[in-house]
């Protein structure tokens, strides 16, 4: 049999879960059943995006998120069949979601004595969707620190992101991509819609250690601290021998501009700007599962100064400035921030 994504055999995404559960000699299958629910979760939402534009879903629901934002109906939507799903797996005790100001308990039965707790950005740009611009969901599972059989509280999201036991993200681009670590490294599978299954395409996934794109809304220019800044004009700099200039790209959605650096190699910015003094993307949501992905295919992610997976949440919806990519590029652009003082 041939289908979209090649011929026999394929790995599908619940098979590759099973193979690996064997990286984890004291796993219970508890993480597998969780990460197989976010691909059931993450085909339900890729289809209604596909049927964005036919279908009213589109647009801004006309309430505003917690973070003071239009919230897109299919945001909604996201958000809440990621929740149904996780809370049908009984393997999670709570979730913390980029569109909702608390934490949702999941305290009835099993899902009260989960062993999980998961966070997400259902819907990863969704501006772009009424343009049909590419956006992902990004997620982060961790084991909790309150006791099993109480209800989940803050603490257990309130972890640095060296304790993250999975992240992952879903690209719904001009294909649909599931991309997760577990900390064993980074593998990819695509959407294969002949099927409807998940199959692994990038095995063992390695970010190129030098790249040559550069991406971060150049828009803020003016905003940005002088070390950033100097970074870019070394970016624009003319000079075979290191093959400058680089590649400007920005599609202004992170899961595909972190996507396609981290295939091609590359490094992604997002610095503090007038708006948003702090940085704009969220610790817990955005930048902490992107970075144990980068780290795990060999790249780097830090806030210019601490590395990203060493910072200490302070809340949930916290921002940091963000930077991400090829380690080469990280340390050049790290370079030119101390610099800085
Ligand atoms: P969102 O979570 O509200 O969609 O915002 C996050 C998005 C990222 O996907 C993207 O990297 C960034 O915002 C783009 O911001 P800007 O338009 O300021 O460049
Ligand atoms: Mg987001």
């Amino acid at each position: 049999m041939t289908t979209a994504t090649g011929t026999y055999p394929l790995v599908t995404l619940n098979e590759f879960i099973i193979q690996r559960q064997g990286d984890f000699p004291y796993a219970k299958g508890e993480l597998s059943r969780l990460l197989h629910h976010v691909g059931v979760a993450a085909k339900v939402v890729n289809e209604k995006i596909n049927k964005a534009g036919l279908v009213d879903i589109l647009g801004a629901a006309g309430d505003v998120n917690v973070q003071g934002e239009d919230v897109q109906k299919l945001d909604l939507f996201a958000n809440h069949h990621f929740i149904a799903a996780l809370r049908a797996t009984s393997e999670c005790c709570a979730i913390a979601s980029e569109e909702d100001q608390e934490i949702t308990l999941f305290d009835d039965g099993l899902s009260r004595d989960a062993k999980y707790v998961f966070c997400m950005d259902p819907l990863d740009g969704s501006s772009n969707i009424d343009v049909n611009v590419s956006v992902g969901t990004i997620f982060s599972i961790y084991r909790r620190i309150s006791e099993r059989g109480s209800p989940a509280d803050l603490s257990d999201f309130l972890q640095p992101g060296t304790h993250q036991v999975a992240a992952g993200y879903i690209i719904y681009g001009s294909s649909t991509m599931l991309v997760y670590t577990t900390g064993k490294g980074v593998n990819g599978f695509t959407l294969d819609p002949s099927i409807g299954e998940f199959c692994l395409s990038h095995r063992d996934i390695r970010t190129p250690r030098q790249g040559r794109i550069y991406s971060i809304n150049e828009g803020n220019y003016a905003h940005f601290p002088a070390g950033v800044k100097q970074y870019m004009k070394h970016c624009q700099v003319v000079d075979p021998d290191t093959r400058r200039p680089y590649s400007s790209r920005y599609i202004g959605s992170l899961v595909s501009d972190f996507h396609r650096n981290l295939l091609k190699g590359g490094i992604f910015m997002y610095p503090p700007t007038q708006k948003a003094p702090g940085g704009k993307l969220r610790l817990l949501y955005e930048c902490n599962p992107v970075a144990f992905i980068a780290e795990q295919a060999g790249g780097r992610a830090s806030d210019g100064h601490r590395r990203i997976l060493d910072i200490p949440p302070e809340s949930l919806h916290q921002r940091v400035p963000f930077y991400v990519g090829s380690p080469d590029m990280m340390e050049d652009l790290e370079g030119f921030l101390a610099q800085e003082g």
